[in-house]
């Protein structure tokens, strides 16, 4: 957590007092609100020329005190649009309520209420993997959890269809979302009462929305948040800070209506594959790449880690190797140079630890396609190794990382040498962790690699 900025004590707050904005009447309900869905979903929802009808219960994730913070500003905050050359400041009021992640009655009964016909998602890539722990049973505690039970209200009232829009950085995220959602609906069936025959309700009723979604936006910072005290004169302790940058693709269909996203730009396809793939491999790829080799260099911010030459020269290796699969149709080498100029936004103080966060959930989408398809076309897949190979001597070396299986990193560090690296590895892929040939690959790319960084992390 930040420490709390420092700003006069008479500036006021920012709220629909101060500022009046109407509120729109709540019909999209979102899961996850974070810096992300304020730049992204509820920044597109103000702009859609319909934004009067449509207005946002956001339902706060990993940060609780996230709806407190917002729903004291009635929802209300600023984003900062910051380029390489300046800042625009921007109202956004289509949060009409900010609700804590926790508060599964009102979920229910929003989730169950006509009017609402869409919730969106942003709960992290991490919250889509079936909790073995528990057998993948149907739990109040997680996000999905909830999102079920209060499915389970829905039907219950009558309430008709709806569109579930995973907005996480998954491929194929409305089928993962869909056959997630099916799986805990169905583990409660044979018990009376409110589940039985619901995961056939929801196929039926409810539309899986993909989507690839796509805005830099790091973690807000008090120095942000003393910016815009400055320069707009009140106290806004949920603004955002974001790149000018947005991108918005979706593949699927609206049972019972939407905002006209297309406005700010949206884009609704067939196919969502070579779209999300493109975002997902070029983008989130390079970012693993720059968050897992820089940290080991000791650079703290994706610009930072850009201006290395070796960690550079690592993200072109992949990008080589990633658009090869990828149809040139799309602009592949215009997107590329678009990456680099994003990345080098110096203004934005976007910060590896951040990205470095969950590595065994995006490794696996970020890594495994590009080296399987290279390995399979009989090439080497080397720049999708080094991902890898970073990730191994970040988890190695760090002294604290966050990851849903940061247990089993735990158990696989106690081990030596090449037995370590098949551990971790296994944790992205048995397959590959049982492939003694490769294994040793990574084992002396891993020695190197710390070698050559030799930064207490
Ligand atoms: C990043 C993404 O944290 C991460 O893993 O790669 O959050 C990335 O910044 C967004 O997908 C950009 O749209």
């Amino acid at each position: 957590m930040q420490p709390p900025p420092i700003l006069p004590a008479d500036l006021p707050q920012l709220n629909r007092a101060l500022h009046p904005m109407p509120k729109a009447p709540v019909r999209i309900v979102h899961l996850g609100l974070g810096a992300f869905h304020r730049s992204h979903q509820a920044w597109y929802t103000q702009q859609a020329s319909d934004a009067a009808e449509w207005g946002i219960a956001a339902f706060s994730g990993r940060r609780p005190d996230a709806a407190d913070i917002l729903a004291a500003q009635n929802g209300l905050f600023t984003l900062v649009q910051r380029s390489g050359k300046g800042d625009s400041f921007e109202l956004v009021g289509s949060i009409a309520e900010a609700v804590d992640g926790a508060d599964l009655r009102r979920l229910k009964e929003l989730v169950a209420s006509p009017q609402t016909s869409v919730v969106t998602l942003t709960i992290t890539e991490a919250a889509y993997t079936p909790d073995e722990a528990n057998g993948g049973a149907l739990e109040s505690a997680t996000p999905l959890g909830r999102l079920v039970l209060a499915l389970a209200a829905r039907r219950e009232a009558g309430a008709g269809p709806l569109a579930i829009v995973c907005c996480d950085n998954l491929a194929h995220n409305g089928t993962v979302t869909r056959k997630a959602v099916l799986a805990l609906a169905a583990w409660p069936a044979g018990q009376a009462g409110a589940f039985a025959g619901l995961s056939e309700w929801i196929d039926a009723n409810v539309s899986f929305v993909s989507t690839s979604v796509d805005r830099i936006t790091p973690r807000t910072t008090t120095a942000d948040i003393e910016l815009v005290a400055d320069a707009c004169g009140y106290r806004d302790a949920a603004a955002v800070i974001t790149e000018p940058f947005h991108n918005w693709i979706l593949s699927g269909s609206f049972p019972a209506g939407r905002p006209r996203w297309e406005d700010a730009g949206a884009v609704f396809v067939d196919d969502i594959a070579p779209y999300e793939n493109r975002k997902l491999w070029l983008l989130n790829g390079a970012h693993s790449i720059l968050a897992y080799s820089g940290l080991l260099r000791g650079h703290k911010t994706v610009a930072e880690a850009l201006s290395d030459s070796a960690c550079r020269a690592a993200v072109e290796e992949f990008w080589d190797e990633a658009s090869q699969h990828l149809p040139m149709r799309l602009g592949i080498p215009e997107y590329r140079a678009a990456l680099l100029e994003r990345f080098g936004n110096e203004r934005i103080a976007h910060l590896l630890t951040q990205i470095a966060a969950d590595g065994t959930t995006k490794l696996r989408m970020r890594s495994l396609p590009i080296l399987a398809a290279e390995r399979e076309a009989g090439r080497s897949g080397d720049g999708a190794a080094r991902m890898i190979t970073a990730w191994l001597a970040y988890v190695t070396s760090a002294v604290e990382f966050q990851d849903p299986r940061a247990g089993d990193i735990k158990n696989a560090l106690n081990r030596r040498g090449r037995e370590r690296t098949a551990a971790l590895l296994a944790l992205l892929s048995p397959e590959l962790a049982s492939d003694k040939a490769f294994v040793e690959r990574l084992d002396s790319q891993r020695s190197t690699l710390v070698a050559a960084s030799a930064h207490n992390l």
